[in-house]
């Protein structure tokens, strides 16, 4: 798509099932400006409503997946324009996809960075990839997730020293606390993460949204109601086309062949 000037989006794969979005700003280590915000939710709403996209792939360069929120944007703002203006709202458009979303994350992932990844389902990092909440450091906070989602999924111990210190931390750190579920060569996790996209779409598009808003539920709710939303999820399933399919494929011996209904 070449209607964008910080970012690039394509469809990729052997089937161009999965759509990719490469942050471009080299200049500024991929630093998310508002423009940036607003091409990249764009392109993810694009990917969303085609229907031949099934995952989708978010990355930077090897340099920097993104080193932040633009501190240079973000200088003279106000309290009060943030509260009137909605600040980095969009950034939502992320964390709301219905679709899967991989990060294959290289380089520097901090501040906002570092939140945008954790936004994502699923974080394939390159072993010389660098995490961090640096905000601290510059007077302000996380104000992507990275309090709330950090302390979710690695324990508060780990969060707040993360966030608390503004220090960087390693891909195998963040691997051994379940941040991130695999780690490659660099020039190996955008291929890695692409493949996994394509694994994703081989199954029916309709159960996979069930399944990923039944995961995102264990952040959103306690365990009792978690098991009972997972629970009417998995009933629900019996609902679809492709949950028939699927059973009567394994019992007929063959690959199913779903309608995503
Ligand atoms: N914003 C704006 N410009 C940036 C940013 C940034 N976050 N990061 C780097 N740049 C720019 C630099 O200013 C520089 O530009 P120029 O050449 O014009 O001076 C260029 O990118 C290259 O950067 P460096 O020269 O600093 O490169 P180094 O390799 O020496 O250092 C670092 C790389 C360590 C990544 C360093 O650039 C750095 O520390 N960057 C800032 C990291 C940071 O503090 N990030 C957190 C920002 S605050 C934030 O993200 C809040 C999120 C809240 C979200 C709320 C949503 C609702």
């Amino acid at each position: 798509d070449s209607q964008y000037k910080y970012i690039l989006s394509e469809k990729v794969g052997n089937q161009k099932n999965v759509g990719l979005v490469t942050l471009n700003r080299p200049k500024a280590l991929n630093a998310l400006c508002d423009g940036l915000i607003n091409e990249l939710s764009n392109a993810i709403n694009k990917f969303e409503k085609d229907e031949t996209v099934s995952a989708i792939v978010i990355t930077g360069s090897e340099k920097a997946f993104a080193a932040g929120a633009d501190i240079k944007e973000m200088l003279n703002q106000t309290y009060s324009a943030n509260i009137t203006g909605g600040l980095l709202e969009e950034w939502d458009t992320v964390s709301k996809c219905k679709k899967p979303i991989i990060a294959a994350v290289n380089g520097y992932a901090l501040g906002g960075g570092c939140e945008l990844a954790i936004m994502c389902d699923i974080i394939y990092a390159g072993e010389t990839a660098k995490f961090g909440q640096p905000e601290v450091i510059i007077g302000t906070i996380p104000g992507a997730g990275g309090t709330q989602r950090i302390a979710r999924s690695c324990g508060k111990s780990f969060a707040m020293e993360v966030c608390l210190t503004g220090n960087q931390f390693t891909a195998q750190e963040a691997f051994n606390r379940g941040l991130v579920s695999k780690i490659f060569q660099p020039d190996k996790v955008v291929e890695e993460a692409i493949k996994l996209g394509e694994r994703i779409s081989q199954h029916s598009q309709i159960i996979i949204q069930l399944c990923k808003e039944s995961v995102n539920n264990a952040f959103e709710t306690g365990l009792a109601q978690g098991l009972k939303f997972e629970k009417k999820q998995f009933y629900g399933t019996f609902a679809t086309e492709d949950r028939k399919e699927g059973m009567t494929a394994f019992v007929e011996k063959r690959q199913p062949n779903f309608s995503n209904k």
